[in-house]
């Protein structure tokens, strides 16, 4: 059987259940995964001081990670080309590439990224953006919370600086730029005084956010944690501080999967948010233990993040992925993560929602666990296939010999 002839087969059976597969198929195009440079070479940036800071960790050592910018646009293009439809790219601002000379954080400018600006345009592609709290010298103890004023600054002047240049992105590329905020300030031990630190993080985040900027292509968002390595007992940036910062201050609140307790479920927040902002951001990742960015499976938390984000409207959600893994090929890396965020947002699209929600509101609890469960073997896979072959991207595994190619040819001769 052909891949059409499947498609149709599996049309049927979901029509059955009055789902509409070619619809399922059209709105799926329409979604804009962010895919995040910094897979591409374990967050190292090209500022060329090496060391990842910030209580986050890439581990592994596997051969050919990108070195220059030329190397990781090249990769990502090959990520890119097995991943169906047209996406947005997320950068960090460690990312500038610096043609007439190095500056620091503080002074970075528009110009810093115009090559990346370049690299989108050719490709239809958007661009998010993060400012860079982490991997510096002035880092080492905190930083928009930092009690040390001169270090304080510095911060608030790389905040603005990237405002302006997620400005720039959004107006070049005619596309809305979010622009999220993480900083790692926390501390390892029990801390003395929790509101001091906050109140200086809130502070600092009024500063940047003082100066003019296109509200209506800028989304601002910021990103909670619960905890990071070496600073397990305090976070400044805690959940509650920022879900209240960005509702007060009309700021996307951004929901990274691994920054919550591991009983804790994002997809179950969702909807919470959704009740009281026009918009949500999100990190997809896959928290394993202490590490909250192992690379997106096909999982149970995945699917039921992709089932909140459809049933209530994929245009209020802003999806960006987040995982860094040295261990394995990283451009497969990429394509698994990507690719399997596609499949759990087709597989959401594919439930009969309607007949669901009224099962549970007629209590018809038991029918409703027997369609759930039934529901995951219907042929998901074959719908995929076909979305995979209209938009002229290897079917299944088919993409991997690729892969191994290029790992061949290009990645074996970076030393
Ligand atoms: C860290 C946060 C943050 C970073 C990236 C590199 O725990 O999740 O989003 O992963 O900004
Ligand atoms: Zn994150």
């Amino acid at each position: 059987m052909t891949t059409k002839q499947r498609y149709e087969s599996a049309k049927e059976i979901y029509k059955a259940i009055g789902v509409d597969t070619d619809a399922a198929l059209k709105a799926l195009s329409q979604i804009r995964v962010s895919m995040h440079c910094w897979q591409g070479d374990d967050v190292s940036g090209f500022e060329g001081n090496g060391e990842l800071s910030g209580g986050i960790q890439a581990t592994g050592n596997y051969p050919g990670k990108a070195r220059t910018p030329e190397e990781l646009m090249a990769d990502m293009d090959k990520a890119l080309s097995f991943i169906p439809g047209t996406h947005r790219i997320n950068l960090h601002a460690s990312y500038a590439i610096f043609e007439d000379g190095f500056v620091d954080r503080d002074q970075i400018e528009p110009k810093h990224f115009k090559k990346w600006v370049e690299y989108a345009k050719e490709r239809g592609l958007g661009i998010d953006f993060n400012p860079t709290f982490f991997s510096h010298p002035k880092a080492s103890d905190a930083t928009l919370s930092s009690e040390n004023e001169e270090i304080r600054k510095f911060w608030v002047a790389h905040g603005k600086a990237c405002l302006r240049i997620a400005e720039y992105f959004a107006t070049e590329l005619g596309k809305p730029c979010c622009m999220n905020i993480w900083i790692p300030d926390g501390y390892k031990d029990i801390p003395a005084d929790r509101m001091a630190p906050r109140a200086r993080l809130k502070k600092s985040l009024d500063e940047i956010l003082s100066i003019p900027y296109d509200k209506s292509n800028v989304y601002v968002a910021v990103e909670s944690k619960v905890f990071g390595i070496g600073l397990e007992s305090y976070t400044v940036g805690s959940h509650e501080f920022y879900m209240n910062y960005a509702a007060k201050n009309n700021l996307l609140c951004l929901l990274d999967n691994g920054h919550y307790h591991p009983t804790e479920m994002v997809a179950d927040k969702i909807s919470a948010m959704l009740l009281f902002s026009e918009k949500l951001a999100l990190h997809v990742t896959r928290a394993v233990r202490w590490d909250s960015d192992h690379v997106v499976l096909y999982d149970d938390e995945t699917r039921e993040i992709a089932k909140e984000i459809i049933q209530n409207g994929a245009d209020r959600v802003m999806i960006a992925l987040d995982f860094f893994d040295a261990s394995i090929n990283r451009i497969s890396a990429w394509v698994v993560g990507m690719r399997n965020m596609q499949k759990a947002l087709l597989q959401a699209l594919l439930l009969p929602s309607e007949k669901l929600a009224r099962l549970q509101e007629e209590r018809k609890l038991t029918e409703l666990m027997v369609l759930q469960e039934e529901l995951k073997l219907y042929p998901v896979g074959d719908v995929w296939n076909y979305f995979c072959e209209c938009n002229h991207v290897p079917e299944k595994e088919d993409w991997f010999a690729q892969i191994t190619q290029y790992e061949k040819e290009v990645l074996s001769k970076r030393k």
